[in-house]
């Protein structure tokens, strides 16, 4: 059975999402950040990670992908080469351009050092407006990031669209927005945080 390590409520979410998306039974473990729980899955103490067998995964992607190509009959990951580069570039830009002001802004508010802290406030919300300009346009007028079928891309960029919400980054797109609700909108979505809840 899976273990999905790391803290609810927090990227731990993407994995749990993927797994009832594939209606795959796990477990989840607590851990909290850079706790010697954490550590002995995540050398940098990060979560979260998934557990399986003899094998563990890192970084929330990888293991979106990882699970993708676990159980390729569900169709969430790529069929072909292209697709698979396609697919990349979605999990890539999630989580290097359209993460990144959301992480930046939570980073500097609330997680560094007081002395570590700078003000990101006007970067990030520039930046994040950008990034939202460049989905609505990768996008195009399709479902779904790889077009009609719901993959793992949905998830990493759903949960930055949920991310996004909740710490009150304009989402300056009809597009973009109708896409978040139809991404956000998903059971599995649903029970993911009723498991993590629950716990
Ligand atoms: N690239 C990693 C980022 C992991 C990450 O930053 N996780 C957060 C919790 S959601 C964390 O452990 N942060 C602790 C820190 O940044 O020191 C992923 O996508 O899983």
């Amino acid at each position: 059975m899976y273990q999905a390590v790391g803290a609810p409520g927090s990227r731990l979410t993407r994995v749990t999402w993927m797994l009832e998306e594939l209606g795959q039974p796990y477990q989840i473990v607590k851990a909290k950040q850079h706790t010697e729980e954490m550590l002995r899955y995540s050398p940098g103490g990060k979560g979260p990670a998934l557990v399986h067998g003899d094998i563990v995964v890192t970084d929330s992607a990888a293991i979106c992908a990882y699970l993708a190509d676990n159980h390729p009959e569900k169709e969430m990951g790529p069929k072909t080469p292209a697709e698979r580069a396609h697919l990349n570039a979605w999990l890539f830009f999630a989580q290097s351009e359209l993460e990144a002001p959301l992480w930046n802004k939570l980073k500097h508010r609330m997680m560094l050092a007081e002395a570590e802290r700078v003000d990101v406030g006007p970067w990030t919300t520039a930046e994040f407006t950008r990034e939202i300009r460049s989905l609505e346009t990768r996008l195009g007028e399709s479902q779904y990031a790889m077009g009609d079928r719901f993959t793992a891309a949905d998830v990493i960029l759903g949960h930055c669209g949920q991310w996004a919400r909740g710490a009150k980054f304009a989402i300056q797109s009809d597009r973009v927005n109708a896409y978040f609700d139809r991404v956000l909108g998903r059971p599995a979505l649903a029970l993911a945080k009723a498991r993590e809840a629950a716990i």
